[in-house]
């Protein structure tokens, strides 16, 4: 077993990070970026590592923990740990840790951006605008934001901070998670069909992984209806993709916007064409502010660990 102070030295970097983070990791320990090596580098190399530095879109499979030996910890970029095999790490003893709360008003923010714009259509109204359509009629009209019903799927720290900010449009909110809350004032359903029945707009902010896999399903979306709006920013697979393209193209739902989807960065070819859907390339927390304060707590996080055996986000097994 290694100890604390040679743990500190050498860290197997696992897909790209942001730049900062990336500077700021070799500034301080050996560092390794897996991607330039050989395919059988690990074989030779594997139990130098004690820590990985990752990020969510990439992940830690079962297969690379079981080649590195001594690894002790695998530090996240990201809040989601969807893509790391918790319980394989937790089976060897291997620490997890995320980046939760910092990126809590960012992805917040995009969701109610994109609920109102898909609402108004103003991506699409922009659109028509280029188009030069302006010119030869008036664009349709939308549909009413303010004062109507938003279900929040996953009422945790992400959904919280949307129904903080949708208080402010007086909409009425209500929730499904696996439990209900006690310090809310929001209504509770039972039922993720029952939610989106009663909702205007349903708005996906569940964690991934398989105990959410298709979470919201054909018989969702028909609950929703064809006036009702989806939004995710949550993970694609939260969502039965292939009912979801079928319900917009088919208008039975009435439109959706959409960062997150089942094989980023591949977006299903049916959705390119409507005028309904906004499609964003997963920027939920991709800001300036956001990205360096998840940067700084993967960080500290790794120091924190390297020195004292502890995380300051640990993921729960
Ligand atoms: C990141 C995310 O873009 O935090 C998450 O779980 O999905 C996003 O904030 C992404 O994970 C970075 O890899």
């Amino acid at each position: 077993m290694t100890g604390p102070g040679e743990a500190a030295s050498k860290v197997l970097q696992v897909g790209a990070l942001l730049p900062s983070l990336h500077q700021r990791l070799r500034d301080h320990y050996d560092v390794v970026l897996l991607d330039d090596q050989d395919e059988d580098y690990l074989d030779g190399h594997g139990a130098e590592f004690t820590a990985i530095a990752t990020r969510a879109a990439v992940g830690v499979g079962k297969e690379l923990i079981d080649r590195l030996p001594r690894l002790r910890v695998i530090t996240s970029f990201g809040v989601g740990y969807d893509t790391i095999d918790v319980a394989a790490a937790a089976a060897r003893g291997v620490k997890v840790s995320n980046t939760p709360d910092v990126l809590n008003d960012c992805v917040a923010d995009l969701a109610v951006g994109g609920l109102i714009d898909v609402m108004r259509r103003m991506t699409d109204a922009d659109r028509y605008v280029r188009r030069g359509e302006w010119r030869k009629a008036a664009y349709p009209l939308a549909t009413k934001v303010s004062g109507k019903r938003v279900g929040v799927l996953g009422l945790g720290r992400i959904g919280r901070a949307i129904a903080r900010r949708l208080e402010g449009f007086d909409i009425e909110i209500a929730y499904h998670s696996r439990r209900p809350v006690d310090d809310v004032p929001y209504v509770y359903v039972d039922s993720v069909d029952g939610l989106a029945a009663w909702s205007d707009a349903l708005v996906v902010a569940a964690s991934g992984g398989e105990g959410t896999r298709g979470l919201v399903s054909a018989s969702t979306l028909e609950a929703l209806g064809p006036a009702g709006h989806l939004v995710n920013i949550a993970r694609g697979s939260v969502v039965d993709e292939p009912a979801l393209v079928d319900a917009l193209v088919n208008r039975r739902i009435a439109g959706a916007a959409l960062d997150v989807f089942a094989d980023e960065p591949d977006v299903p070819a049916g959705l390119l064409p409507l005028g309904n859907v906004l499609l964003l390339p997963h920027i939920a927390s991709a800001t300036h502010e956001t990205r360096e304060a998840m940067g700084d707590l993967v960080f500290r996080n790794l120091q924190r660990f390297l020195a004292d055996g502890t995380l300051i986000t640990p993921v729960e097994a």
